[in-house]
């Protein structure tokens, strides 16, 4: 069985009438004037070069219209934005969890390269690895570009990485705890008091005031990371009764080795007690929230002399289980979590709208960046520029994107096939073009083996030790459990008395 084709082969269309030309032409045509005007860009700035506006969004799974994740879901503002970009519809995370994510997209440097794989794994400054590391927005700093940013980049704000960084805090709500460690529910508040309102506020205020161009702009949003709350009025536009649940097999874990089959469980805690449709209710609400705000950058933009001349990138830093696979939360290596928005709208680059159905990595924004703005490129990034499927979608990709939560436990996802190999050599494999929802584990079917063979191949033999099992992070670690623990002690005292 074949799974990478042949390179695309030019031969076959007509080139010199193709779409695929003019793009190539327009993008000769804008290497030039960026490389002959590079060094004005250092000498204060370059208005010819695109500027960038970097759109974060935390823990936002397929829910969105433009993925079609899920029936209820109401993004019009996002949608809008993607009917304008070219939109990678199989985007994966470098690992399903925000810390480990968000630096390898940052340096576009992969877990297995780094050992950062969970949210354990701390600071990438500490790390020797990437110390020195030169992020993505530092590389347009030193190509002449004002680097601003607000909200959830990198989980602690990395202050070599902008010229200014905003300072946006967040108002204490009282949350209606509810569900286990999910809680979901209404805000009795406006949404002016939210904090990432605030955050597209700030974001919004620096493109009215008119950045010296040309400028990388980022903004990060929370939600919809938990806890999913949002004003009422966001949440009461999702009718418990109307909502739909995923796709849910309660005898789904009977395949995979070593799970326990938690369908008993997952019935009774959920489906029976009516969580499961409060959660999704609480997700599709912060959604919708946080696609207002995504409309509020997008809309300042259009308003603004730099409409013409703006990259937009919107990303979201992994995916969320919903109930899919009898599960909440992200920490998985399956679609849910792996899977994750990803857009380039850049249409006066001549990059024409579109879907590319090919996988992506998050890691590879940088490189892709750095070519659709024309800078000069950077040795030792994992990372794959995506400038191929941006000019043509149809462009195939020779390797596939691999997600890892753990040293020697990582998935690759192909265009089809998304395969699972675990720490202790247990495996699955699913065939996306006939089981979406990976119920069904083939890894065990011999008729399948020469896919695992071949997919196998990519999955490295040699990955960096898990930096989160460094004695400073355990020491770290330790130090935060006992002073979570003390807490809770002085509280209890509190209450007894
Ligand atoms: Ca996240
Ligand atoms: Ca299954």
């Amino acid at each position: 069985m074949k799974i990478y084709p042949a390179p695309h082969r030019l031969a076959n269309v007509l080139f010199f009438e193709s779409r695929y030309f003019r793009l190539a032409l327009a993008v000769v045509f804008l290497t030039m004037t960026f490389a002959d005007a590079s060094v004005d860009a250092k000498e204060g700035g370059n208005p010819q070069r695109p500027n960038v506006l970097f759109i974060a969004i935390d823990d936002l799974n397929d829910w969105v219209g433009f993925l079609n994740g899920n029936p209820n879901v109401q993004t019009p503002n996002m949608d809008r934005l993607a009917a304008r970009s070219v939109v990678f519809t199989n985007a994966q995370c470098p690992a399903p969890a925000c810390v480990p994510s968000r630096n390898a997209m940052f340096t576009s440097l992969h877990p297995t390269t780094t050992g950062m794989y969970t949210n354990g794994c701390g600071n990438f400054r500490k790390a020797e690895i990437t110390k020195e590391a030169v992020t993505l927005p530092q590389h347009f700093m030193q190509n002449g570009y004002r680097a601003e940013g607000v909200g959830k980049i990198t989980h602690s704000t990395d202050t070599a990485s902008w010229h200014e960084f905003g300072k946006v805090t967040a108002e204490k709500h009282l949350p209606n705890h509810e569900g286990y460690w999910q809680h979901w529910g209404m805000l009795d508040v406006e949404k002016e008091e939210m904090v990432d309102w605030k955050r597209a506020q700030w974001t919004v205020g620096r493109i009215k005031k008119g950045l010296p161009e040309p400028f990388f702009l980022a903004c990060g949003f929370h939600l919809p990371h938990v806890d999913w709350h949002a004003p009422k009025a966001y949440l009461e536009k999702f009718p418990v009764d109307e909502i739909e649940l995923p796709p849910i097999n309660l005898d789904d874990y009977d395949d995979i080795p070593g799970r326990e089959n938690s369908g008993e469980l997952f019935k009774k805690r959920y489906l029976d007690t009516g969580k499961a449709k409060q959660a999704v209710q609480g997700y599709l609400g912060c959604i919708h929230f946080v696609d207002e705000c995504v409309g509020q950058l997008v809309d300042a933009l259009d308003d603004s002399q730099f409409k013409d001349n703006t990259i937009i990138v919107l990303w979201s830093d992994h995916g969320m289980h919903v109930g899919e696979k009898l599960r909440y939360g992200k920490f998985a290596l399956w679609e849910e979590s792996a899977h994750a928005p990803l857009l380039f709208s850049a249409p006066s680059l001549g990059i024409e709208p579109g879907r590319c159905d090919e996988v992506a990595n998050l890691i590879d924004i940088y490189p892709t960046l750095i070519d659709l703005c024309g800078l000069p490129k950077r040795d030792g990034l994992d990372g794959i520029s995506l400038m191929p499927q941006l000019q043509d979608p149809t462009t195939e990709r020779a390797s596939p994107s691999m997600t890892s939560n753990r040293q020697y436990q990582n998935t690759l996802r192909t265009k089809r096939w998304r395969y699972i190999r675990s720490q202790d050599g247990s495996d699955e494999l699913y065939d996306h073009d006939h089981d979406p929802n990976e119920w069904r584990n083939l890894a065990d079917n011999p008729e399948y083996a020469s896919v695992i063979k071949e997919l196998s191949a990519f999955i490295p033999i040699e990955q960096a030790m898990d930096l989160a099992n460094s004695p400073e992070n355990v020491a770290r670690r330790e130090a935060s459990q006992k002073k979570q623990r003390e807490k809770k002690q002085t509280v209890k005292k509190g209450k007894s008395k």
